[in-house]
């Protein structure tokens, strides 16, 4: 991989299978021009780990894909250490399974957190790490807004200890595509919410 230049963002990419993770990943590969045809992901298995030197920041992908969704991954391969951010992917072209994808992420904040404060017992202070919350495919017709796939995550508990964040994402294999620089900034530069016990 060519170096970044020292900083290091450690991303852990999680949500339903088929919901646009792989995608995401698509548009942080170094030599991916918006003008190219972004061929069909392959399904992801375990997970695809994919490291890349981006603006002076070397950034570290985990993306938990598998047959079943993510607490499948986590349940089978663990969580990888010292996460610095979490993008939880929901696809808004499936109203129908956002209620799913809800109920996943809140499974998986609570093995998460249980695990931070495991680690953490020693001293009572902790630092909740910052999440994004990706509605993909806003380019879709039909599909549900950004704004109301956030209140539809229920992520009121989630934010006492973390910052969440909320990102509308447009990338079709060909045209336009939209909010990747918004995730950019939030991958690159959000911090930590430090309290005093999760
Ligand atoms: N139109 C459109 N299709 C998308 C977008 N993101 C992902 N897809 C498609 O949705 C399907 C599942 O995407 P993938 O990244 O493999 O999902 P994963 O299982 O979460 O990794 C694929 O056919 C992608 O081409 C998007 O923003 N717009
Ligand atoms: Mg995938």
């Amino acid at each position: 991989m060519k170096s970044g230049g020292g900083a290091e963002r450690r991303i852990l990419i999680l949500g339903l299978k088929q919901s646009g993770k792989s995608r995401l990943l698509q548009c942080f590969q170094r030599y991916t021009s918006v003008y190219d045809k972004l061929p069909e992901p392959i399904p992801t298995t375990g997970y695809n780990i994919h490291s890349v030197g981006l603006c002076g920041i070397d950034f570290h992908f985990w993306e938990g894909g598998g047959m079943c969704d993510s607490e499948w991954v986590v349940n089978h391969f663990g969580i990888p250490s010292n996460i610095d951010v979490l993008v939880w992917v929901v696809d808004s072209s499936e109203p129908s399974l956002i209620r799913a994808s809800k109920t996943a992420f809140h499974n998986f904040m609570q093995i998460y957190d249980e695990k931070i404060i495991r680690e953490a017992s020693r001293n009572h202070v902790t630092y909740g790490i910052p999440i994004v919350i990706v509605a993909s495919k806003q380019d879709k017709t039909g599909s549900v807004k950004a704004s109301q796939i956030f209140h539809e995550m229920q992520t009121e508990v989630v934010q006492k200890y973390h910052k969440v964040y909320i990102v509308g994402t447009r990338v079709p294999d060909i045209g336009p595509r939209q909010g990747l620089w918004r995730l950019y900034e939030i991958l690159a530069y959000s911090e930590r919410k430090r309290c005093k016990q999760l």
